[in-house]
């Protein structure tokens, strides 16, 4: 375990110097949050001691469940867990990855800032930025306590093409992220995932373990490393998967929570079936948990929008601050481009997704529990997603009816970010993250009145893990995030495998991989075996569809 030695306390003199980043960040947050900033002149406390990683066993919040979820629950009488909160990474990579990442950096400043009015860095913030007086020269100072002065992402950004980084770097967020949480390159892999994972990745190993180090020396609890890529270019998905092995070596500890975009069966990139299978390998082996997304899915739910919007039937009622048309807020002046609307739907997942290991809540979901939970075997670690509300963002008061519609829309088809549906598929287990004004007594109906028409595998029939986080997403009353660790992932995966075989049996573009050294015919049968085996594994769970639920009896215990 890496230890870390924190300095003295930093002190903050009474005037702010950067007077662009700070009317920027004004101008990104709300008015209240930095409204004093420059006139305090605090001195801000020393840090904690050290750093511990990772995994901390789920013991306490075990008890603090079982306490609450039988005898407090329903009553009221909640009894409030003390937690320390812990820090996650963003690791962006490739273009998709570092688009979405800005999506979700921008809905996350929005998000603390409709909570934290008065500007103060509280552990909240803390989880995914660090606060830092960016006038001590080197790596600016930590400020551990008291006002916001400078906000900074705990991420890495990594592309081999320079456009979209330079892009970020003068866009609205250029002050959230400084040169030396950067890597690129010029030329780009080419859409090949050979020259991310073999030659960039023994290029840029070291750089980037460096960068990831540093990141990680800046957190007092690291917990996971989120990693958000494309499957189907060469960047992403290569050297997104060549630095998840580098982090299971570097960071055991620290969980690997990967958001993978899967190619549209139109996507235009042509060798994206080689590079997605590539890639599947290396999420099979070193992830520990993987956010399939379909490019396809987010593109079918933006046209129904659009529909919705353009043929008056929600039209007007639709918030201007919803789950998927958030960029309308302060980033209305940037030029839309075409991945947007569908990357602020991921940027959505992954608020949801760490909501509550950020905010407190009546049921936490810390991020190990999720693992711990929803992810049996090793290999079936792909949970599927959905988000509502997603359509109806009209009235902020949502009546119960409503609140009960959002638990079932959780379970339809076009709420799933893959083309998928759970309802008609086998459950390993299913978390319900809910934020908002939503009680227990809810969230225990709605799962009771599911359940008839949902299927789990035999041996876990109660596999439901829930959280409530009290704080909602901007502009809404409540919202919800189901995770499924069900067998309708495996169409995707199929349909994948099968338009991987269509240009492999022919041999296609292979000689554009077959050229990059350490790459031979070898890493592509291994690939589409262990991608395979996958779908067996799916296939067999299938097959105990239809099989009795077992009642085991009780262990009876002799005295
Ligand atoms: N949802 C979404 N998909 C994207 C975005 N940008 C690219 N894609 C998809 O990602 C795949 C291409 O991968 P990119 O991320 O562009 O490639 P890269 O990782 O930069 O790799 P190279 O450009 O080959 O070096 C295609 O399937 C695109 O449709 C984005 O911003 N959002
Ligand atoms: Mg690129």
């Amino acid at each position: 375990m890496l230890t870390r030695q924190r300095g003295s306390a930093v002190r903050r003199p009474s005037r702010y110097g950067n007077g662009e980043a700070q009317v920027h960040l004004r101008g990104l947050l709300t008015e209240n949050l930095y409204l004093n900033l420059e006139r305090s002149g605090a001195t801000a406390a020393t840090c904690g001691s050290g750093v511990t990683y990772g995994r901390p066993a789920p013991l306490e919040s075990a008890r603090w469940w079982a306490r609450n979820t039988e005898a407090g629950a329903g009553s009221g009488a909640v009894d409030w867990p003390c937690r320390s909160m812990t820090q996650s990474v963003v690791v962006q990579v490739g273009q998709c990855g570092n688009q979405i990442g800005c999506c979700f950096w921008d809905l996350a400043l929005r998000e603390h800032a409709a909570v934290n009015k008065k500007g103060i860095y509280d552990e909240a913030i803390s989880s995914f930025f660090r606060n830092v007086d960016t006038r001590v020269v080197g790596d600016g100072g930590s400020i551990s306590k008291g006002k916001i002065c400078s906000l900074k992402a705990r991420a890495v950004l990594i592309d081999m093409e320079e456009g979209v980084v330079n892009e970020i770097l003068q866009g609205p967020l250029r002050d959230v992220f400084d040169s030396k949480q950067l890597i690129t390159d010029i030329s780009g892999s080419g859409n090949n995932w050979a020259v991310g994972h073999k030659v960039f990745g023994s290029l840029y190993q070291e750089k980037i373990l460096e960068k990831l180090r540093k990141s990680a020396e800046h957190c007092d609890c690291l917990q996971c490393f989120f990693i958000i890529h494309s499957m189907g270019g060469g960047t992403g998905s290569g050297l997104g998967t060549f630095l998840l092995k580098v982090l299971e070596d570097e960071f055991p500890e620290v969980y690997r929570f990967v958001t993978s975009i899967y190619p549209s069966g139109e996507d235009d990139v042509i060798t994206s079936p080689y590079n997605s299978i590539l890639a599947m390998k290396e999420l099979n082996e070193h992830a520990d948990c993987v956010l399939p997304v379909d490019n396809q899915s987010l593109f079918d739910i933006i046209s129904k929008i659009d529909v919705m919007v353009n043929s008056g039937k929600l039209g007007a009622a639709i918030k201007p601050k919803s789950l998927v048309t958030s960029s309308t807020g302060v980033f209305k002046k940037r030029q839309e481009k075409p991945f947007d609307a569908m990357n602020n739907i991921v940027a959505n997942l992954l608020l949801n997704l760490t909501s509550s290991a950020r905010f407190e809540g009546s049921l936490n979901m810390d991020l190990n529990e999720i693992s711990m939970n929803l992810v049996p075997f090793p290999q079936l670690h792909y949970l599927v997603s959905s988000l509502t509300p997603l359509y109806t963002l009209a009235d902020v008061n949502i009546p119960p009816r409503r609140l009960d519609q959002m638990f079932s829309d959780a379970f339809s088809k076009d709420h799933q970010l893959i083309r998928a549906d759970p309802r008609h598929s086998l459950y390993l287990a299913c978390a319900l993250m809910v934020r908002g004004n939503v009680q227990i007594s809810d969230l225990r109906r709605n799962i009771e009145r599911l359940k008839p028409s949902l299927q789990f595998v035999s041996w876990n029939q109660e596999g439901w893990k829930t959280s409530l986080c009290s704080v909602p997403p901007v502009g809404h009353s409540h919202s919800l995030l189901a995770l499924a660790n069900n067998t309708c992932v495996k169409p995707t995966f199929v349909e994948l495998k099968e338009r991987f075989i269509r240009l492999y049996k022919k041999k296609a573009h292979l000689h554009h991989y077959l050229q990059i050294e350490g790459m031979e015919e070898s890493c592509f049968s291994e690939a589409v075996s262990s991608l395979s085996a996958l779908i067996q594994e799916y296939n067999q769970l299938d097959a105990t569809k239809s099989m009795p639920v077992e009642d085991l009896p009780r262990l009876n215990v002799a005295v």
